[in-house]
């Protein structure tokens, strides 16, 4: 039996109680596209203009912030104002990792303040449970602004050669995402993972996933990245694609992001035609 979601967007946007996965899959539904560009680009001015030109054809833009030469709090407002001028929501992939108290501090305040401007972020579970505990709980502070639009991805699976992340890992990633299901969205996997355990799964369960290494192009690269196509992706149960370099890196960045909105477009309503 296969555990991908056969549901069109709409239909899971008007069911969901997350507030900010519903609003992520209305955002897919209107603008009719499962693409999250992956902007790993180094300046400030690469990043706003990239988020200005890409921002109609993506649902969410995902940033390593960390990675910025020339970070300033204006970098941030302006990357909010455009993502609201497009509506589509940010995901920080800062892949928290450490004990509950660290991880406290690096989401919400410090240099980052990443709670401030990010809708989405991430963590591995190799510390236990307590990181997810930790980070929804943060939400619950006094001084969090819009616990409503804040949500957690469980970083389940990766797509380098070698990842650790798999068996049991991968099966605490799914408890843990049902046990806090109130702030963790879903998944950073290869494939959709709600069969995974299924003697604890809930009736009308919905995780959404979103998948990285989707490239039209290159199989990986020297580094150990391992691609596949958006046909493959959402077939295998990706909600949202990532691409980085494959748009980015592309001779003519929009029209990369175009293609493959369309190629992650046309392999989404064949995953709701039951193909
Ligand atoms: P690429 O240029 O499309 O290879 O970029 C992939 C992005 O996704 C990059 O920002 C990685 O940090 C991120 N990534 C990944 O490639 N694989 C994973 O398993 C996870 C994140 Br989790």
């Amino acid at each position: 039996m296969s555990s991908k979601s056969h549901l069109p967007y709409a239909t899971r946007a008007a069911n969901h109680p997350n507030p900010l996965t519903a609003k992520l899959f209305s955002i897919a539904e209107e603008k009719k596209t499962n693409v999250t560009v992956s902007a790993d680009v180094t300046t400030s001015a690469e990043l706003l203009d990239l988020a200005d030109k890409l921002g109609p054809y993506i649902a969410v833009l995902k940033t390593h912030i960390d990675i910025l030469s020339d970070l300033t709090p204006q970098t941030l407002s302006t990357l909010q104002s455009l993502a609201q001028k497009h509506n589509f929501l940010i995901f920080e992939d800062r892949k928290f990792i450490d004990i509950g108290n660290t991880v406290q501090k690096q989401y919400h305040g410090g240099a980052l303040r990443i709670s401030e401007w990010a809708h989405i972020i991430n963590c591995a579970i190799l510390p236990g449970e307590g990181i997810v505990e930790a980070l929804a709980q943060t939400t619950q502070d006094a001084d969090f602004a819009n616990p409503q639009e804040r949500g957690l991805l469980i970083l389940a699976e990766m797509t380098s050669k070698g990842s650790l992340a798999t068996g049991t890992y991968t099966e605490r990633s799914v408890e843990y995402a049902r046990k806090y299901k109130g702030f963790v969205m879903g998944f950073v996997s290869t494939k959709a993972l709600s069969d995974t355990l299924p003697e604890s799964k809930e009736e009308g369960e919905d995780f959404v996933v979103f998948t990285t290494g989707v490239n039209l192009s290159d199989k990986g690269d020297k580094l150990g990245q391992q691609y596949q196509t958006p046909e493959s992706a959402v077939g295998r149960g990706a909600d949202f694609i990532i691409a980085g370099r494959g748009i980015y890196r592309a001779p003519d960045m929009v029209m990369a992001a175009k293609r493959y909105r369309e190629e992650g477009w046309r392999a989404y309503e064949e995953r709701v035609r039951g193909n």
